[in-house]
Protein backbone atom coordinates (compact mmCIF):
# COMPACT_ATOMS: atom_id res chain seq x y z
CA UNK A 1 0.00 0.00 0.00
CA UNK A 2 0.99 3.25 -0.79
CA UNK A 3 2.48 5.17 2.19
CA UNK A 4 0.51 8.13 2.35
CA UNK A 5 -2.77 6.65 1.74
CA UNK A 6 -2.15 4.37 4.58
CA UNK A 7 -1.10 7.09 6.96
CA UNK A 8 -4.38 8.35 5.15
CA UNK A 9 -6.30 5.99 6.81
CA UNK A 10 -4.94 6.24 9.89
CA UNK A 11 -5.99 9.96 10.39
CA UNK A 12 -2.08 11.06 10.77
CA UNK A 13 -1.59 14.98 10.15
CA UNK A 14 0.19 14.41 7.45
CA UNK A 15 2.19 17.69 6.74
CA UNK A 16 3.52 17.56 10.60
CA UNK A 17 4.63 13.51 10.18
CA UNK A 18 6.67 14.33 6.92
CA UNK A 19 8.49 16.80 8.97
CA UNK A 20 9.01 14.06 11.52
CA UNK A 21 10.58 11.81 9.08
CA UNK A 22 12.33 14.04 7.90
CA UNK A 23 14.12 14.95 10.67
CA UNK A 24 14.79 11.35 11.45
CA UNK A 25 16.60 10.95 8.78
CA UNK A 26 19.96 12.85 9.33
CA UNK A 27 19.77 11.81 13.18
CA UNK A 28 19.82 8.38 12.34
CA UNK A 29 22.37 8.59 9.29
CA UNK A 30 24.57 10.41 11.56
CA UNK A 31 24.40 8.06 14.88
CA UNK A 32 24.29 5.09 12.56
CA UNK A 33 24.35 4.53 8.78
CA UNK A 34 27.83 7.15 8.68
CA UNK A 35 29.35 4.40 10.40
CA UNK A 36 32.01 2.23 9.04
CA UNK A 37 32.55 -1.08 10.28
CA UNK A 38 29.43 -2.35 10.88
CA UNK A 39 27.94 -5.73 10.46
CA UNK A 40 26.13 -6.85 7.50
CA UNK A 41 23.52 -8.22 9.34
CA UNK A 42 22.66 -4.41 10.34
CA UNK A 43 21.46 -4.05 6.95
CA UNK A 44 17.91 -5.81 7.90
CA UNK A 45 17.34 -3.34 11.02
CA UNK A 46 18.70 -0.22 8.96
CA UNK A 47 15.97 -1.59 6.28
CA UNK A 48 13.20 -1.19 9.29
CA UNK A 49 14.38 1.83 10.70
CA UNK A 50 13.82 3.62 6.98
CA UNK A 51 10.52 2.32 6.56
CA UNK A 52 9.82 2.58 10.37
CA UNK A 53 5.91 3.97 9.86
CA UNK A 54 5.83 2.10 6.41
CA UNK A 55 5.24 -1.55 5.89
CA UNK A 56 4.94 -3.08 9.58
CA UNK A 57 2.51 -0.93 10.38
CA UNK A 58 0.60 -2.09 6.84
CA UNK A 59 1.02 -5.71 8.81
CA UNK A 60 -0.60 -4.03 11.89
CA UNK A 61 -3.85 -2.65 9.60
CA UNK A 62 -3.97 -5.82 8.07
CA UNK A 63 -4.15 -7.92 11.31
CA UNK A 64 -6.33 -5.38 12.51
CA UNK A 65 -8.90 -5.61 9.30
CA UNK A 66 -8.98 -9.53 9.87
CA UNK A 67 -10.35 -8.76 13.28
CA UNK A 68 -7.86 -9.92 15.73
CA UNK A 69 -6.66 -7.32 17.95
CA UNK A 70 -3.98 -4.70 17.75
CA UNK A 71 -2.69 -3.61 20.69
CA UNK A 72 -0.78 -1.19 21.75
CA UNK A 73 1.92 -1.32 25.43
CA UNK A 74 4.42 0.77 27.55
CA UNK A 75 5.81 -1.41 29.99
CA UNK A 76 7.65 -4.77 29.71
CA UNK A 77 5.15 -5.99 32.37
CA UNK A 78 2.46 -6.65 29.82
CA UNK A 79 2.07 -10.05 28.85
CA UNK A 80 2.42 -9.66 25.42
CA UNK A 81 1.95 -13.67 25.12
CA UNK A 82 -1.69 -13.46 25.74
CA UNK A 83 -2.43 -11.18 22.88
CA UNK A 84 -0.23 -13.41 20.53
CA UNK A 85 -1.60 -16.28 21.63
CA UNK A 86 -5.42 -14.49 20.62
CA UNK A 87 -4.16 -13.84 16.74
CA UNK A 88 -3.75 -10.71 17.69
CA UNK A 89 -0.31 -8.26 17.42
CA UNK A 90 1.51 -6.00 20.37
CA UNK A 91 3.02 -3.00 19.80
CA UNK A 92 5.43 -1.40 22.00
CA UNK A 93 4.42 2.32 22.10
CA UNK A 94 6.99 4.12 24.19
CA UNK A 95 8.67 7.06 21.98
CA UNK A 96 12.32 8.63 22.55
CA UNK A 97 11.73 12.29 21.09
CA UNK A 98 9.68 15.49 22.24
CA UNK A 99 6.66 15.67 19.98
CA UNK A 100 3.91 18.80 20.69
CA UNK A 101 5.34 20.01 23.80
CA UNK A 102 3.07 23.23 23.83
CA UNK A 103 0.05 21.01 23.24
CA UNK A 104 1.49 18.53 26.05
CA UNK A 105 1.72 21.25 28.49
CA UNK A 106 -2.05 22.10 28.54
CA UNK A 107 -2.91 18.43 30.08
CA UNK A 108 0.08 17.26 31.89
CA UNK A 109 2.08 19.31 34.34
CA UNK A 110 5.60 20.66 32.76
CA UNK A 111 8.15 18.55 35.75
CA UNK A 112 6.57 15.16 34.18
CA UNK A 113 8.83 12.29 32.81
CA UNK A 114 9.65 13.12 29.47
CA UNK A 115 8.76 9.63 28.13
CA UNK A 116 5.45 10.44 29.33
CA UNK A 117 4.86 13.47 27.52
CA UNK A 118 5.91 11.80 24.54
CA UNK A 119 3.48 9.76 24.11
CA UNK A 120 0.76 11.99 24.79
CA UNK A 121 2.43 14.45 22.10
CA UNK A 122 2.75 11.61 19.52
CA UNK A 123 -1.27 11.20 20.02
CA UNK A 124 -2.33 15.01 20.18
CA UNK A 125 -0.37 15.59 17.13
CA UNK A 126 -1.46 12.45 15.45
CA UNK A 127 1.67 11.25 14.25
CA UNK A 128 2.39 8.28 15.58
CA UNK A 129 0.55 5.55 12.82
CA UNK A 130 1.21 2.51 15.98
CA UNK A 131 -0.73 4.43 17.93
CA UNK A 132 -3.26 4.66 15.57
CA UNK A 133 -3.50 1.20 14.32
CA UNK A 134 -4.27 -0.13 17.54
CA UNK A 135 -7.78 -0.99 18.86
CA UNK A 136 -6.79 -0.63 22.44
CA UNK A 137 -4.08 0.01 24.73
CA UNK A 138 -2.97 -1.43 27.81
CA UNK A 139 -1.42 0.79 30.54
CA UNK A 140 0.10 -0.43 33.82
CA UNK A 141 0.01 0.92 37.56
CA UNK A 142 3.76 1.31 37.75
CA UNK A 143 4.99 5.03 38.43
CA UNK A 144 2.89 7.68 39.40
CA UNK A 145 3.29 9.50 36.41
CA UNK A 146 2.15 6.86 34.36
CA UNK A 147 -0.81 5.77 36.15
CA UNK A 148 -2.21 9.05 36.74
CA UNK A 149 -1.78 10.01 33.07
CA UNK A 150 -3.44 6.84 31.70
CA UNK A 151 -6.97 8.14 33.48
CA UNK A 152 -6.83 11.44 30.90
CA UNK A 153 -5.47 9.41 27.72
CA UNK A 154 -8.20 7.08 27.85
CA UNK A 155 -10.36 10.36 26.92
CA UNK A 156 -8.22 10.05 23.44
CA UNK A 157 -8.15 6.00 23.23
CA UNK A 158 -9.20 3.54 25.23
CA UNK A 159 -6.80 1.89 27.58
CA UNK A 160 -6.97 -1.29 29.67
CA UNK A 161 -5.29 -1.14 33.08
CA UNK A 162 -3.02 -4.10 34.70
CA UNK A 163 -2.76 -3.39 38.07
CA UNK A 164 0.83 -4.26 39.32
CA UNK A 165 1.39 -4.54 42.70
CA UNK A 166 5.01 -2.77 44.22
CA UNK A 167 6.23 -5.49 47.05
CA UNK A 168 7.41 -8.73 46.30
CA UNK A 169 5.62 -10.82 48.58
CA UNK A 170 3.58 -14.02 48.43
CA UNK A 171 0.05 -11.59 48.45
CA UNK A 172 1.45 -9.43 45.91
CA UNK A 173 1.89 -12.24 43.62
CA UNK A 174 -1.70 -13.62 43.87
CA UNK A 175 -2.47 -10.88 42.96
CA UNK A 176 -0.60 -10.37 39.58
CA UNK A 177 -1.54 -13.67 38.74
CA UNK A 178 -5.45 -12.83 38.84
CA UNK A 179 -4.58 -9.64 37.17
CA UNK A 180 -2.47 -12.04 34.36
CA UNK A 181 -5.37 -14.28 34.18
CA UNK A 182 -8.33 -10.90 33.99
CA UNK A 183 -6.03 -10.06 31.16
CA UNK A 184 -6.26 -12.80 29.34
CA UNK A 185 -10.12 -12.90 30.18
CA UNK A 186 -10.12 -9.17 28.41
CA UNK A 187 -8.16 -10.24 25.23
CA UNK A 188 -10.57 -13.31 24.83
CA UNK A 189 -13.41 -11.25 25.18
CA UNK A 190 -11.69 -8.69 22.41
CA UNK A 191 -10.78 -11.07 20.21
CA UNK A 192 -14.60 -13.18 20.38
CA UNK A 193 -12.95 -16.41 20.76
CA UNK A 194 -11.01 -18.39 23.88
CA UNK A 195 -7.29 -18.94 23.82
CA UNK A 196 -6.48 -22.33 23.27
CA UNK A 197 -3.39 -24.36 25.45
CA UNK A 198 -1.54 -24.58 22.34
CA UNK A 199 -2.09 -21.13 21.37
CA UNK A 200 -0.75 -19.86 24.36
CA UNK A 201 1.99 -22.27 24.64
CA UNK A 202 3.22 -21.36 21.45
CA UNK A 203 3.03 -17.75 21.92
CA UNK A 204 5.14 -18.49 24.78
CA UNK A 205 7.63 -20.01 22.93
CA UNK A 206 7.89 -17.57 20.28
CA UNK A 207 8.65 -14.22 22.80
CA UNK A 208 10.84 -17.19 24.44
CA UNK A 209 12.88 -17.37 21.30
CA UNK A 210 12.72 -13.66 20.24
CA UNK A 211 14.11 -13.29 24.02
CA UNK A 212 16.78 -15.56 23.76
CA UNK A 213 18.23 -14.40 20.08
CA UNK A 214 18.62 -11.03 22.52
CA UNK A 215 20.36 -12.87 24.95
CA UNK A 216 22.77 -14.41 22.66
CA UNK A 217 23.23 -10.96 20.92
CA UNK A 218 23.92 -9.59 24.21
CA UNK A 219 26.24 -12.13 25.23
CA UNK A 220 28.03 -11.89 22.42
CA UNK A 221 29.29 -8.07 23.53
CA UNK A 222 31.41 -10.06 26.78
CA UNK A 223 34.12 -10.27 24.24
CA UNK A 224 36.97 -7.78 23.90
CA UNK A 225 36.68 -6.38 21.38
CA UNK A 226 33.25 -7.13 21.49
CA UNK A 227 31.68 -8.00 17.66
CA UNK A 228 29.15 -5.05 17.90
CA UNK A 229 28.66 -1.40 18.87
CA UNK A 230 26.25 -0.62 22.13
CA UNK A 231 24.52 1.78 19.52
CA UNK A 232 23.39 -0.80 17.58
CA UNK A 233 22.64 -3.66 20.03
CA UNK A 234 20.19 -0.76 21.43
CA UNK A 235 18.94 0.09 18.42
CA UNK A 236 18.06 -3.89 17.66
CA UNK A 237 16.86 -4.09 21.69
CA UNK A 238 14.64 -1.05 20.27
CA UNK A 239 12.65 -2.79 17.46
CA UNK A 240 12.44 -5.79 19.39
CA UNK A 241 9.51 -3.91 20.46
CA UNK A 242 7.71 -3.46 16.95
CA UNK A 243 8.76 -6.03 14.55
CA UNK A 244 6.95 -9.17 13.61
CA UNK A 245 8.77 -11.54 16.39
CA UNK A 246 9.45 -14.60 14.24
CA UNK A 247 10.96 -12.48 11.22
CA UNK A 248 13.29 -10.57 13.94
CA UNK A 249 14.41 -13.75 15.72
CA UNK A 250 15.57 -15.22 12.05
CA UNK A 251 17.12 -11.95 11.52
CA UNK A 252 18.99 -11.57 15.17
CA UNK A 253 20.01 -14.98 14.67
CA UNK A 254 21.73 -14.06 11.39
CA UNK A 255 23.36 -11.29 12.98
CA UNK A 256 24.30 -13.54 15.62
CA UNK A 257 25.88 -16.20 13.50
CA UNK A 258 28.35 -12.90 11.64
CA UNK A 259 28.90 -11.83 15.13
CA UNK A 260 30.01 -15.55 16.34
CA UNK A 261 32.54 -15.46 13.23
CA UNK A 262 34.00 -11.90 13.80
CA UNK A 263 34.36 -13.18 17.37
CA UNK A 264 36.59 -16.17 15.83
CA UNK A 265 38.59 -13.66 14.05
CA UNK A 266 39.08 -11.37 16.85
CA UNK A 267 37.51 -8.70 14.89
CA UNK A 268 35.36 -5.92 16.72
CA UNK A 269 34.06 -2.02 16.86
CA UNK A 270 36.98 -0.92 18.60
CA UNK A 271 40.50 -1.93 19.20
CA UNK A 272 40.76 -4.54 22.52
CA UNK A 273 40.87 -2.79 25.72
CA UNK A 274 38.67 -0.05 24.95
CA UNK A 275 37.16 1.60 27.94
CA UNK A 276 33.60 -0.42 28.78
CA UNK A 277 30.30 0.72 29.69
CA UNK A 278 27.37 -0.69 31.16
CA UNK A 279 24.23 1.69 30.85
CA UNK A 280 21.78 1.33 33.56
CA UNK A 281 18.68 2.73 34.65
CA UNK A 282 15.26 4.22 32.78
CA UNK A 283 14.50 2.82 29.15
CA UNK A 284 15.96 4.42 26.04
CA UNK A 285 12.81 4.26 23.22
CA UNK A 286 13.61 5.09 19.93
CA UNK A 287 15.30 7.53 18.70
CA UNK A 288 16.45 8.07 21.61
CA UNK A 289 20.23 7.38 21.12
CA UNK A 290 21.49 10.58 22.81
CA UNK A 291 23.99 9.16 25.79
CA UNK A 292 24.91 6.27 23.84
CA UNK A 293 25.90 8.47 21.24
CA UNK A 294 27.83 10.60 23.56
CA UNK A 295 29.54 7.71 25.12
CA UNK A 296 30.84 5.88 22.12
CA UNK A 297 31.72 8.83 20.21
CA UNK A 298 34.06 9.91 23.07
CA UNK A 299 36.21 6.34 22.85
CA UNK A 300 34.47 3.91 25.05
CA UNK A 301 32.21 1.08 24.01
CA UNK A 302 28.66 0.43 25.56
CA UNK A 303 28.43 -3.39 26.40
CA UNK A 304 25.41 -3.76 28.06
CA UNK A 305 22.31 -2.18 28.84
CA UNK A 306 20.33 -2.92 32.45
CA UNK A 307 17.30 -1.49 31.00
CA UNK A 308 13.84 -2.52 29.97
CA UNK A 309 15.17 -1.57 26.42
CA UNK A 310 18.05 -4.16 27.38
CA UNK A 311 18.42 -7.02 29.47
CA UNK A 312 15.52 -6.55 32.03
CA UNK A 313 13.56 -6.87 29.09
CA UNK A 314 14.83 -10.52 27.62
CA UNK A 315 16.85 -11.78 30.75
CA UNK A 316 14.13 -14.10 31.99
CA UNK A 317 12.48 -16.78 29.93
CA UNK A 318 9.08 -17.98 30.68
CA UNK A 319 9.98 -21.72 32.43
CA UNK A 320 6.61 -23.97 31.80
CA UNK A 321 6.29 -26.81 33.97
CA UNK A 322 2.95 -27.65 33.53
CA UNK A 323 1.30 -27.50 30.10
CA UNK A 324 -2.66 -26.68 31.02
CA UNK A 325 -3.76 -23.09 30.22
CA UNK A 326 -3.88 -22.30 34.03
CA UNK A 327 -0.58 -23.32 34.09
CA UNK A 328 0.40 -21.55 31.34
CA UNK A 329 -0.87 -18.27 32.69
CA UNK A 330 0.91 -19.09 36.13
CA UNK A 331 4.32 -19.50 34.52
CA UNK A 332 3.88 -15.95 32.53
CA UNK A 333 2.45 -14.48 36.11
CA UNK A 334 5.59 -15.61 37.91
CA UNK A 335 8.10 -14.43 34.92
CA UNK A 336 7.00 -10.98 34.81
CA UNK A 337 7.00 -10.78 38.59
CA UNK A 338 10.88 -11.18 38.48
CA UNK A 339 10.92 -7.80 36.30
CA UNK A 340 13.34 -6.08 38.75
CA UNK A 341 11.86 -2.34 38.07
CA UNK A 342 12.55 0.52 40.34
CA UNK A 343 8.76 0.70 41.06
CA UNK A 344 9.37 -2.17 43.09
CA UNK A 345 10.02 -1.39 46.94
CA UNK A 346 12.48 -2.41 47.92
CA UNK A 347 14.25 -3.83 44.90
CA UNK A 348 17.35 -5.77 46.09
CA UNK A 349 17.29 -7.93 42.62
CA UNK A 350 18.62 -4.64 40.57
CA UNK A 351 21.55 -4.11 41.96
CA UNK A 352 22.40 -7.72 42.04
CA UNK A 353 21.46 -8.08 38.50
CA UNK A 354 23.58 -5.35 37.87
CA UNK A 355 26.40 -6.10 39.55
CA UNK A 356 26.52 -9.57 37.90
CA UNK A 357 26.20 -7.51 34.79
CA UNK A 358 29.67 -5.94 35.59
CA UNK A 359 31.44 -8.99 36.25
CA UNK A 360 30.37 -11.00 33.20
CA UNK A 361 30.51 -7.87 31.06
CA UNK A 362 34.32 -7.13 32.31
CA UNK A 363 32.83 -3.28 32.74
CA UNK A 364 35.01 -0.77 33.77
CA UNK A 365 32.00 1.51 34.86
CA UNK A 366 28.41 2.33 35.02
CA UNK A 367 26.77 5.52 33.61
CA UNK A 368 23.33 5.35 35.25
CA UNK A 369 20.79 7.19 33.22
CA UNK A 370 17.66 8.32 34.64
CA UNK A 371 15.13 10.82 32.87
CA UNK A 372 13.88 14.10 34.82
CA UNK A 373 11.40 13.59 37.47
CA UNK A 374 11.29 10.12 36.86
CA UNK A 375 11.34 9.48 40.56
CA UNK A 376 11.51 5.68 41.06
CA UNK A 377 15.28 5.54 38.95
CA UNK A 378 16.13 9.06 40.19
CA UNK A 379 16.16 8.27 43.81
CA UNK A 380 16.96 4.42 43.76
CA UNK A 381 19.94 5.79 41.51
CA UNK A 382 21.65 6.09 45.29
CA UNK A 383 21.37 2.61 46.07
CA UNK A 384 23.23 1.55 42.97
CA UNK A 385 26.01 3.95 43.29
CA UNK A 386 26.72 2.95 46.73
CA UNK A 387 28.93 -0.04 46.82
CA UNK A 388 28.96 -0.42 43.30
CA UNK A 389 32.02 -2.37 41.96
CA UNK A 390 33.09 -0.16 39.63
CA UNK A 391 32.59 3.62 39.51
CA UNK A 392 29.17 4.89 38.86
CA UNK A 393 28.59 7.99 36.70
CA UNK A 394 24.81 9.54 37.40
CA UNK A 395 23.15 10.87 34.75
CA UNK A 396 19.65 12.84 34.39
CA UNK A 397 18.28 14.09 31.27
CA UNK A 398 15.56 14.46 29.04
CA UNK A 399 14.71 14.32 25.06
CA UNK A 400 16.46 17.56 24.01
CA UNK A 401 19.89 18.42 22.74
CA UNK A 402 20.07 21.61 24.89
CA UNK A 403 22.21 19.42 27.86
CA UNK A 404 24.45 17.47 25.15
CA UNK A 405 27.56 19.69 25.14
CA UNK A 406 27.67 19.48 29.29
CA UNK A 407 26.65 15.82 29.31
CA UNK A 408 29.87 15.48 26.68
CA UNK A 409 32.33 16.93 29.35
CA UNK A 410 31.04 15.17 32.39
CA UNK A 411 31.30 11.64 30.35
CA UNK A 412 34.42 12.57 28.78
CA UNK A 413 35.98 13.23 32.51
CA UNK A 414 34.51 9.86 33.28
CA UNK A 415 36.51 7.83 30.82
CA UNK A 416 39.04 9.88 32.05
CA UNK A 417 38.97 8.68 35.48
CA UNK A 418 37.79 5.07 34.12
CA UNK A 419 41.41 5.11 31.93
S1 LIG B 1 9.20 -2.06 33.90
S2 LIG B 1 11.11 0.94 33.77
S3 LIG B 1 8.90 -0.02 31.16
S4 LIG B 1 7.66 1.04 34.36
S5 LIG B 1 10.88 6.61 33.07
S6 LIG B 1 7.37 6.33 32.77
S7 LIG B 1 9.13 4.67 35.46
S8 LIG B 1 8.69 8.18 35.38
S9 LIG B 1 9.21 3.49 31.91
FE1 LIG B 1 9.19 1.52 32.80
FE2 LIG B 1 7.78 -0.67 32.96
FE3 LIG B 1 9.48 -0.08 34.89
FE4 LIG B 1 10.38 -0.82 32.56
FE5 LIG B 1 7.64 6.26 34.97
FE6 LIG B 1 10.24 6.55 35.17
FE7 LIG B 1 8.99 7.75 33.22
FE8 LIG B 1 9.19 5.14 33.25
Amino acid sequence: MDREELWQILGLDLEAHRRLLEALGPLYEEIYLSRENRPQGMAYFDSVVVDIHGARVAELLQIRESGNPVVGTFCVFVPEEIIWAAGGACVGLCAGVEVAPERVDKVLPRNLCPLIKAFFGFKLARLCPYMEVCHFLVGETTCDGKKKAYEIFDRYKPIYVMQVPHKKDFASLELWIKGVRDFALYIEGVSGKPISTEDLREAIELINRRREALNRLNRLRCHDPPPISGRDALLINQLAFFDDPERFTVRLNELCDELEERVRAGEGVCPSGTTRIVLSGCPMAIPNWKVPYLVESTGAVIVAEESCVGTRHTRELVQVSENSKEGLLRALAERYFRIDCAIFTPNPERRANLDRMVREFSAHGIIHYALKFCDPYTIEAYQIEEGAPVPVLKIETDYSQEDREQLRTRIEAFLEILR
